[in-house]
């Protein structure tokens, strides 16, 4: 009798026909076998061993450099059920559309299984997935972004509790990729595709899309957040979780490098992208770090912005995408230094001033989380760790203040589900345009986006004391163009704030949209800005929050009755508060 697992490996095998399977045990000894693999097949070019030990540079094709929005499609029984933010495909229609491009897609190539924990081994939250791929590429940042191999198959035993998620590179061709979810069934096909959130399934496609389903199903909260922990003078660690659209800054503010260091506050990082939450016995919500490890955007990275990840990428990591220097070192714009001679760009060509960038806007890293010396040494505490306030955000150039802080959980909900970010390198398509990105989840929601407001609801209403809500903005500019707020390590000002306003102690400003810090109540000392530029950064425009308010009424039509009540009450609610706001100020 074989397994439910052995069954579905047989299946597959059985319509993509490689010419080997290979079981992923996660050794040691593997990993050296699949990188002689790829350092013989051109996947993986060695980088300086010298300087970079057992660090390798992939360069994908360069028509799959990132996620591929349009092309995936959540596949339901009932259109509704993925609501008006996803493509939607019915299920049997998907099956039949993908499953002529597995036909043999395997032919000649190796077949490996993959299984996969999301959370600690030890954890009861964390759960298994197992993805069968043709990419070696996969299988090795598989092994990096989660624990890989025998700890799953320990773990999932004989059981058929785990989910599925069949991968092929396919010919490549974006004409025929394809990243399909079937919530329903919860099970993944994806295919065309290598490339991160398209390919290792185990991240966006499980841990969010899938997940974010069984969340609403089982009363937990699967969401695109970082978390970190606020350690304050007296040693005490508060928690926080904080989501902002891809490419807006999770990993650096994870995993920063506090500019209040000497009066006692630090930063330990939990996760850098996908926070799991449960509602504990005491009534506290408890999140875990369903990944292993962070693929993280290189470019902007530095010394300066990141130095706990150029101390932790210098060894076991994988270079997707990046520009390499003539003594094959890893190379990207903003890292430290200008472009040395020789430099080779992201496709491999000799790189010329005004060749346009060296390396790939969307080039990533994926490094082990165990070697940031930022992470904190409760991370994998099997219960999770207690959430104290939730965190939105996004790039905004003009609108949104610094920070503030929603008036209560409802209120902090409504600011969730109306974010907006202008759009980036991580996903195709134009680069820079404002779109809502409901709690940076619009890419990334399993389901009717309006049945998820009501889920945030729900939740809020079974917490003993939820956490607070705030709303940031690192990215907001003046008028010479430039960002008013240095950003990165000193962002820890504003976390200080929020920890203040929990304990009670920071004064802010009331505000139509939330309370705002007062200039004094920011800790500042050893920063130079001006109060000028501090009053930009606070500031808020009645007239121009009430055309956004508008704009979200607008987007919150999309989703007829299943937004709920209370969102649009919020929303009406706002622009009563505004307008009162811009008549007085007549
Ligand atoms: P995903 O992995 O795509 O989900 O992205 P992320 O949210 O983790 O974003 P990440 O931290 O990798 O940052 C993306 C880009 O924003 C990088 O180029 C950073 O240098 C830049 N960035 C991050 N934090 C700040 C900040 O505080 N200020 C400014 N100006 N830029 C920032
Ligand atoms: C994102 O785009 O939000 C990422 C990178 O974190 S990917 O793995 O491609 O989803
Ligand atoms: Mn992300």
């Amino acid at each position: 009798m074989s397994t439910p697992l052995e069954s579905w490996v047989e299946e597959s095998a059985r319509l993509t026909k490689p010419a080997k399977i290979v079981w992923c045990d996660g050794s040691e000894a593997e990993s050296e076998r699949l990188t002689a693999d790829m350092l013989r097949d051109g996947t993986f070019l060695e980088l300086n061993q010298k300087t970079h030990p057992r660090c390798y540079l992939h360069r994908s094709n360069p028509n799959d450099v990132a996620r591929t929005e349009q092309l995936t499609f959540i596949c339901t029984r009932q259109k509704e059920d993925a609501g008006p933010t996803n493509n939607w495909m019915d299920p049997s229609e998907a099956k039949e559309k993908l499953r002529p491009l597995f036909d043999g897609a395997m032919k000649g190539r190796t077949m490996y299984v993959v299984p996969y924990i999301l959370g600690p081994a030890k954890s009861p939250y964390s759960k298994i997935g197992v993805e069968i791929t043709d990419s070696a590429y996969v299988a090795a940042n598989m092994r990096i972004m989660s624990r890989m191999g025998k700890p799953a198959l320990d773990r999932l035993d004989n059981s058929a509790d785990f989910v599925p998620g069949l991968h092929s590179l396919g010919d490549l061709d974006p004409s025929r990729r394809f990243i399909m979810h079937f919530p329903e069934e919860k099970l993944i096909w994806s295919v065309g595709s290598g490339y991160g959130g398209n390919a290792l399934l185990g991240k966006k496609c499980f841990a969010l899309r899938i997940a974010s389903w069984m969340a609403r199903d089982q009363g937990w909260m699967a969401e695109h957040m970082l978390i970190l922990g606020l350690e304050d003078p007296s040693g005490k660690v508060t928690y926080m979780a904080a989501a902002f659209p891809s490419a807006c800054g999770k990993t650096n503010l994870a995993m920063m490098v506090s500019a209040l260091e000497s009066q006692g506050y630090r930063v330990w990082t939990v996760g850098d992208d996908i926070a799991w939450m449960h509602i504990a016995s005491d009534g506290t919500l408890r999140a875990i770090n369903p990944e292993a490890g962070f693929f993280g955007v290189a470019p902007g990275t530095n010394a300066k912005t990141n130095p706990n990840v150029m101390t932790a990428a210098n060894r076991n990591t994988i270079f997707t995408n990046v520009a390499m220097t003539h003594s094959r070192e890893p190379w990207w714009e903003g890292i430290d230094g200008p472009p040395a001679d020789g430099l080779t760009n992201w496709k491999g060509e000799p790189w010329t001033a005004g060749s346009g960038p060296a390396a790939h806007p969307n080039a990533r890293y994926t490094v082990p989380a165990s070697q940031s010396p930022s992470l904190s040494k409760h991370w994998e505490d099997p219960e999770g760790l207690p959430i104290s306030a939730f965190i939105f955000g996004g790039r905004r150039a003009h609108l949104a203040p610094l920070v503030y802080e929603s008036r209560n959980w409802q209120h902090g909900v409504f600011v969730g589900a109306t974010m907006a970010s202008e759009t980036t390198a991580a996903a195709t398509g134009a680069v820079g345009v404002c779109r809502r990105d409901p709690m940076a989840m619009l890419p990334f929601c399993g389901y009717n986006m309006g049945d998820y407001f009501g889920h945030w609801l729900a939740m809020g209403a079974k917490l003993k004391n939820p956490p607070k809500i705030f709303h940031v903005n690192w990215f907001r500019k003046g008028a010479d163009g430039k960002f008013l707020w240095p950003g990165y390590g000193e962002n820890v000002r504003v976390l200080k704030w929020m920890l203040d306003r929990i304990e009670g102690r920071a004064a802010a400003t009331e505000t139509p949209i939330g309370n705002v810090p007062t200039p004094s109540s920011l800790t500042l000392d050893g920063l130079s800005i001006s109060r000028d530029t501090l009053n930009e950064l606070l500031s808020v425009d009645s007239s121009d929050w009430l055309a956004e308010d508008r704009a979200v009424g607008e987007f919150f039509a999309k989703f007829g009755s299943h937004i709920p009540p209370a969102v649009t009450q919020e929303q009406k609610a706002l622009a009563g508060r505004l307008t009162r706001a811009t008549v007085s100020a007549k």
